[in-house]
């Protein structure tokens, strides 16, 4: 069938959730944030990844569909969880498209303020390789997006079409490298640090790669060993532990 019929009304349907992963304050072991991650549950063909579905939507409008009822829903939950008295930040990856939205930065103030969330609780992630060239259009809806508090986090940074060019022209908070990067870790750490930006390393699977990143003076980092992409429930008894 066609993907993206199918892929229409999913979250009023209620097809579609998000998983949450940790990310650690690598000093004292914390849970500072959370990424959050879509899952489209079909009704035949089970979980579906975003990296199967998320190109077909965004060819269309449907891109804006999904990318509202994530941010929506990512809000709400987050909006919980402080509530709750736990102190954490999350982030929501942004389809390029999404952010070029001549509306978005309207809807994203009008989402901060229902949900009473102040800006600096949220981070957008966008990745380069669905980046459009123009990094000057871009640029200023970064600006306009940060004037909200929120913050931009440059995501995939040394996988794909990554470039030194972007890293250094995007007015970004936060760069997100590859745990394939250890090899250079301590470069990229002082690079984030000369931009002003704030490093987290992703991919981690192995105490050997986490020893190297923290000694490379990476401090924060979310993988596998860290912590699986979970349900809300079941990040939030992880919430309650360390309470
Ligand atoms: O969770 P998973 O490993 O399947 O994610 C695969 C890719 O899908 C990653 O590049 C991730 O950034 C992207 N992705 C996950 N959730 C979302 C989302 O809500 N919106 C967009 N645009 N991309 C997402
Ligand atoms: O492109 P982005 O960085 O948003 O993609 C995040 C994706 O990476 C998520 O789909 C998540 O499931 C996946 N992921 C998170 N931690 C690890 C890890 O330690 N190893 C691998 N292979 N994938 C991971
Ligand atoms: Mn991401
Ligand atoms: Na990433």
């Amino acid at each position: 069938a066609d993907m993206a019929a199918e892929l229409r009304g999913a979250g009023e349907r209620g097809e579609l959730s998000l998983v949450y992963q940790p990310v650690l304050h690598l000093p004292d072991n914390r849970l500072v944030g959370v990424e959050a991650l879509l899952r489209w549950r079909h009704p035949r063909l089970g979980v579906v990844r975003p990296a199967q579905f998320i190109p077909v939507a965004e060819e269309s409008d449907l891109v804006e569909e999904l990318g509202t009822w994530t941010l929506h829903q990512a809000c709400h939950q987050l909006s919980a969880w402080l509530r709750a008295g736990h102190d954490l930040w999350a982030s929501v990856n942004l389809s390029t498209r999404q952010l070029h939205l001549p509306e978005f930065p309207v809807h994203l103030a009008e989402l901060l303020r229902v949900h009473r969330l102040p800006g600096y609780r949220l981070t957008l992630e966008v990745a380069e390789h669905r980046m459009a060239r123009d990094i000057k259009g871009l640029s200023e809806r970064i600006m306009a997006v940060r004037g909200m508090g929120v913050r931009v986090a440059l995501d995939d940074f040394g996988a794909g079409y990554s470039s030194l060019a972007q890293l250094r022209s995007l007015p970004v908070d936060i760069v997100k490298i590859d745990k394939d990067l250890e090899p250079l870790a301590d470069l990229v750490v002082q690079l984030g640090q000369r931009l002003g930006l704030e490093v987290i390393v992703e991919g981690i699977e192995q105490p050997e790669q986490l020893a190297t990143m923290a000694a490379a003076g990476c401090q924060l980092a979310q993988g596998f060993l860290l912590g699986r992409p979970m349900p809300a429930e079941q990040l939030e008894a992880l919430l309650e532990e360390t309470f």
